[in-house]
């Protein structure tokens, strides 16, 4: 029997900065504004925080082109205010991971400004610097943010890669110098005492030799680019794992586009000594443009697909390496707009499916800020309302330069997807900006704060929150959540996603209509007469019909 890491039995909350709280009338989320909530998390019953970027940033992709990875950024605070959160998270029993982004810094990091000085400069190799094929780039390779991965710098009359924005180039991992200095940082914020790193898009950080043209895929999804899963990445995770990871009880995630399971053997296997965990997209791009157009799509996720692809992960897995599980974080639509229903009528009930369809699966599950009260996506219909570079971009590339989609066809693209559906500020009660400011927030917040806040979910017991607040109870009483296998029912049904965990003597059955209609299935002929419901989203239990978004919890 292997022991259990405490991150097994653990629910992560997160929270972006920016739009959490705001405590000194600068409409921007800070650091005080978290420990003013640390009780609020600490009710709902999380226990580790995971932290987007806080270190000084000219903030071109919102904290994640870092110009100092060991100073926090005057927006969010200063170090003094991280040392009062993490001790005030300790002092509460919550623990505290840091995002690490160390495929890319920013350009104004002074690496990258040595590096860009001269072509003999100590730094030069800290990043990857090529000539151009003429006036062409280097290669093939797009930035995920719209146009080439390579900006020419007139300076030294050589290009560098960047496979975000123009500002956030790539780190070059080959040098053997940059990863002792990434490894200093490291230990330098392990000794501060955090509790690990979410590692952003850490399956980038080793390129292919000669850095070769891959295949050019239309506006590629991010994860099919030719950069993720390197040659060496996990002899660099491994080398991580020695320098820093091993030397403290510590939880890592790492980020991983275009990953499948056997991957995540690879990257989360429990002897690889690499990660404990990492965040898996294939669940997360069944809704894909079938036209080229990547995530800018309108289309709904099909229940079937989606079944499948948990179903391959679960029991990938199972027993050899570790789940993570969510539905959302800082870069998707919120949860009950993409997969659940964010009308008045029916966003309560599919939110709670939603979070009880995820939470008794195996793995870690992941809360993004609002998602315990139903917030939904943000629905702005003006461009002017937006600010994630990667939507303006995308933008500016499929309708304003290429004329390759409208601007009506493109807006509604946007408002399905954009990033910024789950960056509008959180939304704690219904006065003025929600609670969240005194002043316009520096993105505006959802129009409708005044009925869907915190104050309202703590007011209502039947609330989301409350329900979240079971769950992650559950998690923590039951070792079948933790421990048990898992097994998909009913794979073909378009309709209901239907799984059993099975541990010792135990068996549950977890029952999730993904739709808004009342349909009947054979459910009791799956119970016995022992059987006894454990959570459900309706108050009474109708036997073989489910509901509109009914969720159900049986001990069996
Ligand atoms: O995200 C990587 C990434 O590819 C996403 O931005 C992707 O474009 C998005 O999921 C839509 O498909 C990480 C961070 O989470 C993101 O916020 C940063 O912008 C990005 O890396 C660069 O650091
Ligand atoms: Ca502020």
């Amino acid at each position: 029997e292997t022991e259990i890491k405490w991150w097994q039995q653990a629910v992560v909350y997160q929270v972006y900065p920016r739009s959490f709280q705001d405590t000194n009338e600068d409409g921007i989320g800070d650091l005080p504004g978290i420990i003013a909530h640390l009780d609020y998390l600490k009710a709902l019953g999380i226990d580790v925080i995971w932290l987007n970027p806080v270190y000084q940033s000219p903030n071109d992709d919102n904290g994640y082109d870092i110009s100092d990875y060991q100073r926090i950024a005057s927006d969010f605070g200063t170090m003094a205010d991280f040392d009062k959160l993490l001790a005030a998270a300790h002092q509460r029993g919550l623990k505290l991971i840091m995002d690490l982004v160390v495929n890319h810094t920013s350009d104004e990091h002074a690496w990258f400004k040595q590096s860009r000085a001269s072509r003999d400069n100590p730094y030069r190799n800290f990043y990857f610097w090529r000539a151009g094929q003429g006036d062409k780039a280097p290669n093939n390779w797009d930035s995920a943010f719209g146009g080439s991965a390579w900006q020419y710098d007139a300076q030294t009359q050589d290009y560098y890669l960047h496979t975000f924005s123009t500002k956030q180039p790539d780190l070059n991992w080959e040098n053997p110098k940059l990863r002792q200095s990434i490894y200093d940082m490291m230990n330098w914020w392990l000794e501060k005492g955090i509790d690990g790193f979410r590692m952003d898009v850490i399956n980038q950080i080793s390129k292919r030799p000669g850095l070769p043209d891959g295949p050019l895929k239309p506006h590629s999804q991010f994860g099919d680019s030719q950069v993720t899963n390197g040659p060496r990445v996990h002899e660099f995770l491994r080398e991580m794992h020695q320098q820093v990871l091993s030397r403290a009880d510590i939880m890592t995630v790492g980020e991983t586009h275009g990953v499948t399971p056997a991957d995540g053997l690879k990257y989360a296997g429990r002897d690889r000594h690499e990660l404990d965990m990492i965040f898996e997209f294939q669940h997360l791009r069944l809704d894909n443009s079938q036209h080229g157009f990547g995530k800018w799509s309108t289309r709904k996720t099909p229940l079937v697909a989606l079944k499948q692809v948990i179903n391959e992960w679960q029991t990938g897995l199972h027993g050899e390496a570790w789940n993570s599980l969510f539905w959302n974080n800082h870069d998707t639509p919120r949860a009950v707009s993409r997969f659940g229903n964010d009308s008045p009528q029916y966003r309560d009930r599919s939110a709670k499916m939603l979070a009880t369809c995820l939470h008794l699966l195996q793995g870690t599950p992941y809360i993004y800020q609002g998602e315990e009260i139903g917030m939904t996506n943000a629905h702005f219909k003006q461009l002017a309302d937006y600010r994630d570079i990667e939507t303006l971009n995308a933008y500016d590339e499929l309708v304003t330069s290429q004329h390759q989609l409208t601007a009506t066809d493109m807006m509604a693209r946007i408002e399905a997807n954009s990033r910024d559906n789950s960056r509008t500020p959180m939304q704690w009660d219904a006065t003025t900006h929600a609670g969240f400011s005194a002043v316009q927030p520096w993105l505006r917040v959802n129009d409708n704060y005044k009925t869907i806040n915190v104050a309202a979910a703590l007011a209502d017991h039947q609330s989301v929150w409350y329900y979240y607040q079971k769950l992650i109870a559950l998690r923590h009483q039951q070792p079948l959540v933790t421990l048990g296998d898992f097994k998909l029912l009913a794979p073909a049904d378009e309709a209901v996603f239907m799984y059993e965990r099975h541990w010792q003597d135990q068996t549950w059955l977890i029952i999730c209509n993904f739709t808004a209609t009342t349909i009947k299935r054979q459910l009791e002929s799956l119970k016995t007469a022992q059987s006894r419901l454990i959570i459900g989203n309706y108050p009474t239990d109708t036997g073989d019909k489910l509901r509109p978004y009914e969720a159900r919890v049986y001990a069996l």
